[in-house]
Formats: structure tokens, sequence, C-alpha cells
């Protein structure tokens, strides 16, 4: 076995499903060995900011590893936005690199695709990566391999490994899965008896999920463990998505301000706010009507567990769901909960289309056809998606970056092999849509809904005296047909419906669905965030 099969066998063993990628002179060798090798398939892109939003929303989906493939310098650089996103999101993406070979560094030339030393592209994806190593060393190979491997999987974050073009033909030993260290029996005692007396003597607990619950395939056990708690259940902005498929008592996403008032009070009057893999971001809570004090809620995340005052260190998120589960009795407490009431039933008439009224013929579709896995760009497409019902979703709620919607959708399908829904805003659309071009040759055929405001819509309802927020006139449904899929343009609700079916018809071919929506019109739920965030802002 060389080198590049050793990692290739090691990523498959460790969760990987497939690549996403784009060569370069420093990374042909080592794609020659991915393709020749077929130990995973390989999927490259046009543009590498996709590259990376493909591998993170497959990672996302199949809860595994997602991999990046790349060259140097021109190629991991351009990426760098994507890697940070995972960061930030905790999604294990394995980013693969090409590097100069052992002896391009004594050339004493500059080479290209050098930025500032040979070395800055590591020193770069440091600052994003949890570990890296560079496999300069095919005895050692191995066990770093195993080492950075084990920690994207254990902190659910990226890693970066640099292989040296010279280094992929060397012989190399099977990687062997590193064991993780069992955690402190004791301190996991005490903390389980911790949160279940806070629970206990609670007036109103609940459960916020957050998106390690996913990360680390826990919502069958997290869903198992509210219903025999009795605990309603609550998603956060970013987490939302979760636990779609899972039975639990789930009341719908908190959005503060942004969201319906019963799930605002819910959380922010609970006495025991119990925030299980949830990352306490801006998007999740700066929308607080009223200010969750953190230091009363229980908090368990990145490995670690906070209760008021203290923490206990090194006690991960599974382990955690298990000795809770162990204790708690084997029966569920049932009641009531008041699911949220999404919009259905949408007029197929003449008027234009809102926003709103795209996930009201969404949730009528689903109704009809069954639920889609959704991937969902950044833009008031994201608050649309919360009034979609409850199913899969990908999305970059937290980091906030534009471009991740058409490329998480391919990478949902890749992983999934279920035919997403895409959504995404035109001016979103203007940094990946190009990626639908490469969907003829893998066969996905997701429906994309473009909602063309002609505008950074967002942007303009933070200030709204900038004309610079004017987007211009493309015809996007009319770009379809030259790469390989179908458009449609439409401007009322019936148009709408009737394209929404036919697009459901149709499989084989991606279907563009260009929906016209009139400037300065928003969905129902960023009405509310910019509402509630003017409102918040003022008050200070
Ligand atoms: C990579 C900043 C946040 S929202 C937005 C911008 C420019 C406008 C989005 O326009 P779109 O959607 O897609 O037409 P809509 O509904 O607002 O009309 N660059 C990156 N990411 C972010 N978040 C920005 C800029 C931004
Ligand atoms: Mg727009």
């Amino acid at each position: 076995m060389n080198l590049v099969e050793s990692l290739l066998h090691a990523l498959k063993d460790h969760g990987a499903r497939q690549i996403f990628g784009i060569p370069g002179d420093f990374a042909l060798p080592y794609f020659r060995i991915i393709e020749q090798s077929r130990i995973l398939p390989l999927y490259t892109l046009s543009h590498e900011p996709a590259v990376g939003f493909a591998a993170d929303a497959a990672s996302r989906a199949q809860q595994g590893l997602g991999v990046a493939a790349v060259t140097y310098g021109a190629g991991a650089l351009n990426m760098v936005n994507a890697v940070a996103a995972a960061y930030a999101e905790k999604s294990p993406l394995v980013v693969l690199s090409g590097g100069p070979g052992k002896g391009e560094s004594r050339s004493g030339l500059l080479l290209h695709h050098q930025a500032k030393t040979l070395d800055s592209q590591f020193q770069m994806f440091r600052e994003i990566t949890c570990d890296q190593v560079r496999l300069d060393d095919a005895a050692r190979a191995p066990a770093d391999i195993a080492r950075v491997l084990a920690s994207a999987l254990r902190n659910s974050e990226p890693v970066y490994i640099e292989i040296p073009r010279d280094m992929v033909d060397q012989p190399c030993a099977p990687v062997l899965r590193a064991a993780d260290p069992a955690p402190d029996g004791a301190a996991l005692d005490a903390c389980v008896e911790e949160i279940l007396a806070r629970l206990a003597s609670a007036r109103s607990p609940v459960l916020m999920a957050g998106v390690e619950v996913r990360r680390y395939g826990l919502e069958d056990k997290v869903a198992m463990l509210s219903r025999r708690l009795g605990l309603p259940v609550v998603t956060s902005f970013m987490g939302r998505g979760l636990l779609a498929e899972h039975d639990a008592p789930l009341v719908g996403t908190y959005m503060g301000v942004a969201g319906l008032p019963e799930i605002t009070h819910l959380v922010e009057e609970s006495d025991a706010l119990f925030l299980l893999g949830e990352i306490v971001c801006d998007t999740n809570f700066a929308v607080s009507e009223t200010k969750i004090d953190l230091r009363k809620a229980i908090q368990a995340l990145d490995g670690r567990v906070t209760l008021g005052y203290h923490v206990y260190p090194q006690l991960p998120l599974a382990a955690l769901v298990d000795a809770l589960l162990a204790r708690v009795a084997d029966s569920e407490k049932p009641f009531a909960v008041t699911r949220p009431v999404y919009p259905h039933g949408m007029k197929a008439d003449d008027a234009t289309i809102a926003p709103t009224d795209i996930a009201t013929a969404v949730n009528d579709l689903m109704a009809a056809h069954g639920k889609m896995p959704i991937a969902a760009d950044m833009g008031d497409c994201l608050f649309t998606a919360m009034e979609i019902e409850h199913t899969a979703l990908v999305a970059p709620g937290y980091y906030a970056t534009m471009g991740y919607g058409v490329p998480a959708g391919l990478g949902l399908q890749a992983a999934t092999g279920q035919r997403p829904l895409i959504l995404v805003g035109d001016g979103a659309f203007q940094m990946t849509g190009w990626e639908l071009g490469n969907c003829r040759r893998y066969g996905w055929d997701p429906i994309v809904l473009l909602f063309n405001n002609a505008s950074w819509e967002m942007l303009r309802t933070f200030q709204p005296e900038s004309g610079f927020n004017d987007l211009g006139e493309w015809g996007y449904a009319d770009m379809a047909a030259g790469m390989g899929g179908d458009g449609m343009r439409v401007s009322t609700r019936a148009e709408l419906k009737a394209a929404l079916d036919k697009a459901m018809a149709t499989r084989g071919r991606f279907q563009l669905i260009e929906v016209m929506i009139p400037r300065g019109v928003l969905s129902a739920t960023l009405q509310r965030f910019v509402a509630g965030v003017k409102r918040l802002s003022a008050a200070k």
C-alpha cells in the first residue's frame, strides 16, 4: 500500500463516503491515486469554495467525515472561508491539500502558488482546523493520520492534511484507529446526578437541542431522553432541522424576538434551560427579548458540562447522554406539546409572490409528495425556511456565509441519494450557482428555488438608503438549459405552483425555478427579525 492508499482507507474507515475536489499540479499525483484506487468516489466541482461547502454539507448529512481535496496555494486558500464556516459550525471536514515535494524548497526559486513562505498555508489552516499534519515521513504517517482523523471526530471540527507531491507513492503501513480515552466515571456520575436534580426541582425545564446532537449521531437518544424526562424540546435557529425525523416533543425553533411568542416565552422564562450541544452564538441568542442568564442554564458543549458556576471538563456529549439515559426510568412521561402551525394551502392565483408564499407552496408540495431535505443559503431564503415544516436542513445559520446553498445541495444529494430542495437568493446564486452545471455528470437533480428580488435585500433592510444593494436584472432561468437543467421564471402564485409540480415530476435534470419577488417584500420571519433587532437596538 502507498501513502495515499493508506490515507484513503483510513478516511473510509473513519466514516468518509466520498471526496469533493479540484486538482492542480501539486495535487495531480494524489488525485491519480484517488481515481485509480476507487476507494472513495471523487466528485470534481468548479470552484474551491463550493468544494468546501459540498463536503461540509455531506459531512452534516451523513454524520461522518466530509472530505475536500484541493491543490496547494491557489486551491487551498480559495477554500479558507468554507473551512472557517465548518470550524465555526462544528462540521468534521478533512481538508486534503497537495504540497511541494521535499526537495523543492531547496531549489532557491520561489515556487508558484507560494504566498509568503512554503509554510504559510499550513499556518493559515492552523487557525481554522483543530489538528494538522504534513505527511512528509511515511513511517510516521499512519500514526499521524490516526491522530488527526480521531481529532476531527472527537471535536467535530475540521482538520488539515498536506500531502507533499513526492510522497504519494511511498510504501506505507495501514492506519489503525485510535481509541478515545474513556471519560472519568466518577465525574460523569456526579454530573448526571446534578443535572437530574436541577431538572427535577425546576418549575419549567426546557431542552434546547444544538448541532452537536446531530454531529455525534445522538438524535434518537436525545429524543428518547426528552420523552422520558417529559421535557419540551426546542432547537435554535442554527439547530433548525434537528430531530426532524425523530419522535421528540419538539415545540419549534427559538428565535427570540424574531420567533413565535409562545416559544420565546417558554425558553426565556425557563428556570432550567438545558443546552445540549448548542453553540452559544449571537444568531441563536442575541435576539433575545429577555436576556437569558446562561449561568443559570445547564450547558453541554465542546466536551464540557457547565452548571451554574462550575465546569465538568472532558465529558463527551455521547457519554453524558448515555449516562443520563441509564439513570432515568424506562418509562415515558406523556405530556401535551403544542406544535407550531406552518402555513399550508397557497392560493394559486395571479398575485405576486412573497417569500412566505414559497414556504406555503413547499409545505403543500411536501404534504403531497413527502418530505425533502433542504439546503439553504444565507438571506431571506433561510428565514423563509423557518416557515417550512420541520425537515432535514443544512444551512450556515451561525457563520452566515453566502454561497453555501447550491453546493451544499449537491453535497446533500451525493451523500444521501435523496433529491434536495435548494433555497437561494439571487445575490448568493451569483456566487456559487454555476456549480449546478456539474449536476448532469453525476445524475444529481435538485429542485432550486431562486429568490430573485434583484437585491441584497437583507442588507437593504438594515440600511435602506444605500443604492449599492440593488442587483442587476439577470435572466437566471434562461441559463439553466446551457448548464444541463430546466429553468422556469415565475411571477405569480399560480405560476409558482405549476412550476413546482412540473419540477417534481421531472427527474434526472436539475430544476431551476426563478421566483420573481418584488423588492422590499420579506418573509414574515425576517420582518419579525428586522423589527425585533431594531426595537432591541433602539432600547439600548
Ligand atoms: C460570502 C454579507 C449578508 S446577506 C447579503 C449579504 C451581501 C445579501 C444576500 O443577498 P441575496 O438574498 O442572496 O440576494 P436576499 O434575501 O438578502 O436578497 N459575503 C458573504 N457572506 C455574507 N453573509 C455577506 C457577504 C451579506
Ligand atoms: Mg436577493
